[in-house]
């Protein structure tokens, strides 16, 4: 059995009698050490920061507090499990270098995949109706809790910059996607475009499929998790995380090229669910903006592990050492299918 080391600072903060055999590894998470503690009656998910991807986490829990405080909860069908907070009243409990945060765990299915249009449509609606219970919270309020997180021009600038970095000669699977990325620079201007027209939104900006979790019996969605990434936003950051992990027929991690298309009938079913919840409050504009949304998060998420493959996988955990390209691989196989996808809808119209 591991030894968790940090257990007893854990215990005299949060006031718990945890024990080592109660804790396990758990989730599927990116970013930070994600631990399930199973005690007799309750458990509780157990998380160690990562302080090199969260430089501030105190923004974190400033954002997390205004939720706390003004947020209508009763508004929303599902739960939004914010951490617990120590004997102290803070949501995190800092010692010596590490940052930790409790959780209360929400029992259901994390799907890493959808299986029917349903579904999707589940996932979508979710996302979209926490943006509309948080749409009369002042969005100034809220900090940018990464800088630029999903700011196109800035991934595209990293991305140019660790290319000039790069040492030594480029492999042909590397240049070909090197050119995709580079030839596929006008989403950056397209960008620019919509970012002046349309309003800014509490949004989720990491709207993986698996930052949702189900009932048991996938009929219902019970909480969205993952909340570090709120902040202000544009709606078709998240529509579009939606697109790229749910409306495909294979995951991010698939290295399956020919099997990796859009699926028509889950990205109906997304659109149907985020615009039925975001009926009554988003602008025509931002309507119009989604079907953008899923090809930039494609895009924007393939320069990101490109980026780091580039930089030698200093952010997103590798299981082997190719598999960052490999990911921005797969995201270009979905950006081709999602062009094709809509250059026949306008063929048809
Ligand atoms: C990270 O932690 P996780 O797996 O939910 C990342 C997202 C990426 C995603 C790619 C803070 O999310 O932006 O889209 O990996 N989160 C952060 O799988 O960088
Ligand atoms: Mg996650």
């Amino acid at each position: 059995m591991p030894h968790y080391s940090f257990l007893s600072t854990i215990n005299q903060a949060y006031g718990k009698h945890w024990t080592e055999d109660q804790i396990q590894v758990f989730g599927n998470g990116h970013i930070h050490q994600t631990f399930l503690v199973t005690e007799p009656q309750e458990k509780h998910i157990l998380q160690i920061f990562n302080k090199g991807v969260f430089e501030n986490p105190e923004f974190i829990v400033d954002n997390h507090q205004i939720l706390r405080k003004q947020l209508p909860f009763e508004k929303l069908p599902y739960q939004l499990p914010l951490p617990v907070e120590n004997l102290n009243g803070r949501m995190i409990t800092t010692f010596g270098e590490q940052v930790f945060r409790v959780q209360p765990y929400i029992k259901g299915i994390c799907l890493e995949d959808v299986k029917n249009p349903k579904q999707a449509f589940l996932a979508a609606e979710a996302f979209a109706q926490f943006t509309r219970t948080a749409k009369n919270l002042d969005v100034s309020d809220f900090k940018a809790v990464i800088p630029r997180f999903l700011d196109l021009e800035w991934r595209y600038q990293q991305f140019t910059e660790a290319l000039d970095q790069k040492e030594g000669r480029l492999g042909e699977g590397l240049k070909e996607l090197i050119e995709f990325y580079t030839i596929h620079k006008s989403f950056v201007e397209e960008y620019r475009y919509w970012v002046e027209k349309l309003p800014i939104r509490l949004t989720h900006n990491d709207c993986k499929i698996n930052n949702l979790i189900f009932s048991e019996d996938q009929e219902k969605v019970v909480a969205v998790i993952d909340l570090d990434t709120i902040m202000p936003g544009y709606v078709f950051y998240d529509f579009g995380d939606l697109v790229r992990t749910v409306a495909c027929t294979e995951g991010e991690n698939s290295t399956q090229w020919d099997q990796i298309n859009v699926d028509k009938l889950k990205y109906e079913a997304l659109y149907e669910g985020y615009t039925s919840a975001g009926e009554d409050f988003l602008t025509k504009e931002e309507l119009n903006s989604l079907n953008y949304g899923g090809k930039m998060m494609t895009y924007i998420s393939g320069l990101r592990f490109l980026t780091d493959y580039l930089k030698d996988n200093v952010y997103f955990p590798v299981q082997y050492p190719e598999q960052n390209f490999d990911r921005a691989r797969n995201q270009m196989m979905l950006l081709k299918s999602l062009n094709e996808y809509f250059f026949q809808l306008k063929k048809a119209t």
